[in-house]
């Protein structure tokens, strides 16, 4: 049936070609010096968690050791993660951030 075939044809060539951009997790490591409250400044500020979800993710971090701030794409999530290395060191404090490829 002609219609059809132009329909399949029509429908073929409107198939988006572009793969979606791989994702990139920024996460954060424990340290034993890092006052708590600045990690969660550090969540709220740059990673627009609310205080009570930047909790959690701190308290996690803090058991075990690191813990994921967010997914971005890659140039978003090195720009987020070298941002807050600079921030955690103008505070004289040791926090890490770093960006993991989620694959
Ligand atoms: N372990 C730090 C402390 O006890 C708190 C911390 C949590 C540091 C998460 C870094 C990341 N003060």
């Amino acid at each position: 049936y002609e219609e059809d075939h132009i329909g399949d044809l029509a429908v073929e060539n409107a198939k988006p070609k572009l793969k979606p951009p791989a994702k990139y997790q920024v996460v954060i490591l424990n340290d034993d010096f890092t006052p708590m409250e600045f990690v969660v400044d550090v969540l709220v500020r740059f990673f627009g968690h609310n205080p009570e979800s930047a909790t959690v993710i701190m308290l996690s971090v803090h058991q075990k050791g690191k813990g994921v701030c967010g997914v971005f794409t890659k140039d978003i999530a090195e720009t987020k993660a070298m941002i807050v290395n600079e921030f955690s060191k103008e505070n004289n404090h040791p926090l890490l951030c770093e960006v993991e490829s989620l694959d």
